[in-house]
Formats: structure tokens, sequence, C-alpha cells
């Protein structure tokens, strides 16, 4: 069973205006204290997609775990730590079969049907979201609130991620619900050396 940090930081390209400035956030991540990192890109060419995965692995080293968002691909091409997938993207076992058994592989779900059917699957950990409202996904399932982490609790032993709208105001109440760690965009943004230290200070 892999050991999941409290804050997992997601990574989304289309927050940035530049390759130079996401280099930089997440130089500040990992000063910050993170060590889990999702490099999401969910409508770059595949070929600046990969260049940036590169540099991450470059930057980020063995300092930090690498997942890349739904690409399996481009997770072996870049050296990557693991996969994350959701559920319109290929299947838990068909990535599983790709990059192997020691890479990491995470399933995002969204109601408990899912989260079962997923937890089944040889997948590393499962997410359960959106938690609260979030702007940072288009098409965003509907929220499940911390009674969706409560029940996601108790319907799997795999580590539990929630994640959509958790902030360093609401985190702990999502930890205490249950998850054993959150995962973050638009909090992180801005200030993410300072706010990662914020999470891990709240969730400690
Ligand atoms: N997946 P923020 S919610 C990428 O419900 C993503 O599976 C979700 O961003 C899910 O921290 C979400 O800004 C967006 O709310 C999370």
């Amino acid at each position: 069973m892999i050991s999941v940090p409290r804050l997992y930081a997601i990574v989304d390209a289309a927050f940035f205006s530049s390759t130079a400035a996401l280099m930089i956030f997440v130089d500040e991540l990992v000063a910050g204290g993170c060590t889990l990192l999702q490099y999401r890109n969910k409508n770059g060419n595949a070929r600046v997609m990969l260049e940036q995965a590169r540099e991450l692995k470059r930057r980020v080293g063995r300092t930090a775990k690498l997942i890349m968002n739904d690409r399996a691909d481009v997770c072996l091409a870049a050296g990557f730590d693991g996969v994350h997938v959701g559920q319109e993207d290929l299947s838990p076992e068909s990535v599983r079969r790709i990059v192997g058994p020691a890479r990491w592989l995470g399933v995002s779900t969204h109601n408990a049907e899912q989260l079962q059917e997923d937890d089944r699957t040889s997948a590393d950990y499962l997410a359960i979201g959106p938690v609260f409202s979030t702007s940072s996904k288009e098409k965003a399932d509907p929220v499940v609130g911390l009674d969706g982490v409560r029940r996601a609790r108790r319907l799997t032993r795999k580590p539990l991620v929630a994640i959509g709208g958790i902030t360093r105001a609401n985190a702990a109440s999502v930890i205490e619900a249950g998850a054993d760690s959150v995962a973050v965009i638009s909090d992180l943004i801005g200030e993410p050396r300072k706010s990662a230290e914020e999470f891990f200070r709240i969730l400690r």
C-alpha cells in the first residue's frame, strides 16, 4: 500500500501563460514541502505536453513524485512516477498494463458506485470529488460534500484523495471526514510556497 502525503498539488497548465511561469510555480511548491505533484494539461498539444513533462522531471528529480494526468504514454516518455485517470480516460487496468506494477495509478471517482467499482481495480489510490464547488474543472460532476467523503471512506481501504474546491479554510474538515489527502489547484495559485506550507501546518 502506498502512502499519500496530506497535500497533493495539481499543476494545471491552463493556469499558466508560459512554461517558465509553470516551472517557477512548481519550484515554489517543492520549496513549500510538496512531495506529490500532478501535471494536468487537458488541451495542450502533445509535444508541448511532453516537453513540459520532461522539464518538470528535470527540475523536480526525485524530491517529489510526479503523476501524469490521463496520459500513460507521456508518463513513460517523461519518466514520471505514475498516472491519474478519470472516468472517461483509458480504464485503470489498461493503464496498469502500460505503466507496469511499480508506478502509481490513481483514479477519479464522483459517486459511491464509481468508487466501489474502481476499488476492485489495481488502482493505488482513489480520488473522490468534487467535494465542494469548483471552477477549475469543466463539466464538473455534482458536489459530493463532506458526506460524500465519509461515504467514500467507508467503501474503500485504498488511500483516499479528496478533490474539488478544497482550500486552506476547509481542508481540515475534509481530512476529518476521512480523506488521507487533499488535491488542490486554485488555492495554490498566487503564493504557492506560502500556501503549501500553510496546508501542511493545518493538516499536520
Ligand atoms: N477534478 P480546485 S474537481 C481536476 O471532481 C478536478 O474529480 C475534480 O480544482 C473531480 O482545487 C477538480 O481549484 C478541480 O477546485 C479541482
